[in-house]
């Protein structure tokens, strides 16, 4: 660290940075600054750590990302002091983990928790970021990293009615702490996508009935999750460096990658005999790490789809339901893969009922249940695991005005654009870990690609340090050509035609663009460093 690098903050400015969230990239991000030598202070709405893992404990929540792969990488000590349980392991045990490395790095002492921030000015005199807090608080700082989360601003759909219902109502990503009694009850599930099918999968068997309302089914691949004991976790953890090298250099930062050659250079048997191969794996590589022509060609996504379909119809006993639990509106992959355990055995059960809603959709809450367009469900109580309104939403919530009081949610709300997904136009020395246009929206590892852009940020901060500048904003220009590039990888693949989140398309009134950026992890970083190494060009620095 260099004498300018461990500077306190200049005068009026009451701290170098102001870091929004206290989960995956939040406590790094803190961490990482901490360690430059600049005076931080993290602000989470929450009451503890943890980001995601804090606000989903619906039940049945579970990392989709493999554990020993879902970590950070830059303390041996945590590696080692860390025991993780499964490969997949539940809400709780991430939550855990996430505190172990609170506690071990002493982090709390400078989070504010309880505290959502409300607003952010940019000061053009002062140049820095004023940020308003529900506490009354203004916090002036020179950097304001938002670390969010790409879902973490939830999506309740505008049923009428909410007020009559007498049972309970609880969205997923805001369910009570201290769980609800679901034992004997009438249960509804708003939505079957990753989170729902979570949900579905573990309360089937303990609650009275189980209405699940389906719009659009899903291609679920099941779930492998054995138990680890004292063994395997040495051998990930002696594993450890070369894990990390390998999930920076895959396409979406898992430890497996689009490595088995073209489709096209197989015969049907070979290729039949991957698929079985990679579905036995049990985890999201049988997605992103499969064949590379899958989310770009028509023909091979077709018989992919097809080789899912005739999994799921295998599992249903019931003809008719089958049908309406195999997705036919949209290719394999083109949507967030949920990985199941049991998912499809639950409507073998008498007790489980699903309702398709994709004709008669559902209109309103009552005061016993949920009405669609083809009667009334009496519930006791109703699960929205209807997702979020990702990628922006937690920063269009936040009221954040740049130069001239240009305000990010108005423009976002015509166009969703930003450089890397780091930083935007208008909003300087704003950094949006996890923001629209990177991997992190969506298609990576997330504790590979979160590293990495709190990284890149930490790198950026430190050369500004070191060349005596306080200020980073990228042109209109660089801007528009990340946003053009983007675009042109994005619309050459099968995303684009799916309807979901990863479109912005759940939202209604949202500017449709693939928030995720999909030239691959390993490019995107490559393509970040760059940027460093060459000294910022396409930023304007001051
Ligand atoms: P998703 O993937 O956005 O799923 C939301 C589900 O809710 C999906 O099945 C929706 O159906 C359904 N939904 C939303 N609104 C309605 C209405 N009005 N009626 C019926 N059904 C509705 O969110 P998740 O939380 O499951 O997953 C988000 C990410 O978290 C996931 O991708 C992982 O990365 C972790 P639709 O498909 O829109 O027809």
């Amino acid at each position: 660290m260099n004498a300018s690098a461990s500077a306190p903050a200049t005068a009026g400015i009451d701290f170098d940075a102001v870091i929004v969230g206290a989960g995956v990239a939040g406590l790094y991000q803190l961490y990482r600054l901490r360690e430059l030598g600049l005076k931080v202070r993290s602000i989470d709405a929450a009451s503890e750590v943890g980001g995601t893992w804090y606000w989903n404990c619906y039940p049945g929540a579970r990392v989709d990302s493999q554990s020993y792969i879902y970590q950070y990488w830059f303390s041996q000590d945590l590696i080692n002091e860390w025991n993780w349980s499964e490969r997949f392991p539940g809400q709780g045990e991430a939550e855990k983990y996430f505190n172990f490395v609170a506690d071990k790095l002493d982090l709390r002492k400078d989070i504010t928790f309880n505290t959502r921030v409300t607003g952010a000015d940019w000061l053009e005199d002062q140049q820095c970021w004023a940020v308003s807090t529900d506490k009354g608080e203004t916090l002036r700082c020179r950097f304001l990293i938002s670390c969010t989360g790409m879902l973490s601003a939830p999506m309740v759909p505008p049923f009428p009615g909410h007020e009559k219902f007498k049972g309970i109502i609880a969205h997923t990503a805001r369910y009570p702490r201290a769980g609800i009694d679901l034992k004997g009850k009438r249960v509804g599930v708003v939505g079957t996508g990753a989170t729902a099918i979570q949900v579905i999968q573990t309360i089937a068997k303990n609650v009275a009935e189980l209405k699940v309302f389906q719009r659009t089914p899903q291609y679920a691949v099941p779930m492998r999750n054995p138990k680890y004991n004292d063994e395997d976790r040495a051998h990930w953890r002696a594993k450890a460096s070369e894990l990390y090298q390998r999930v920076n250099s895959t396409f979406a930062g898992f430890d497996f990658d689009l490595d088995h050659g073209s489709w096209y250079d197989k015969t049907p048997a070979q290729r039949l005999a991957i698929l079985e191969e990679i579905w036995a794996d049990g985890s999201l590589s049988f997605w992103v790490g499969s064949f590379p022509e899958v989310l770009t060609d028509e023909q091979v996504n077709a018989e992919v789809s097809e080789f899912v379909r005739k999994k799921i119809r295998a599992r249903i006993k019931d003809p008719a339901v089958a049908e309406k639990l195999i997705p036919r509106s949209y290719g394999f992959g083109t949507y967030r893969v949920p990985l199941e355990t049991g998912y499809y055995d639950v409507y073998n059960q008498p007790n489980v009922e699903l309702v398709d809603v994709s004709q008669a959709p559902i209109e309103a809450f009552t005061e016993n249940g949920l009405k669609t367009a083809a009667g009334e469900y009496p519930l006791d109580v109703i699960i929205l695991a209807t997702g979020f309104d990702a990628g922006t939403g937690s920063l269009t919530q936040m009221n954040i005005h740049g130069r001239s009081g240009r305000s990010l949610t108005e423009e976002w709300r015509q166009d969703i654009r930003s450089t890397l997904g780091l930083q935007v136009n208008g909003f300087p020395n704003l950094f949006t870990i996890a923001g629209p246009l990177a991997p992190s929206t969506a298609f990576c590892n997330m504790t590979t690609c979160l590293q990495q852009q709190v990284d890149w940020v930490t790198d950026t901060i430190r050369y500004l340090r070191e060349h005596h500048q306080t200020v980073i904003e990228p042109t209109v220009a660089r801007q528009d050509a990340w946003v053009k590039h983007h675009d042109e990888i994005a619309n050459a693949t099968l995303l684009v035609r799916t309807k979901s989140w990863y479109t912005g398309a759940n939202i209604k009134g949202k500017p449709i663009r693939l928030l995720s950026y999909i030239g691959g992890a390993a490019k995107y970083r490559q393509i970040c460093d760059e940027v460093k190494t060459k000294g910022y060009p396409g930023f304007a620095l001051a």
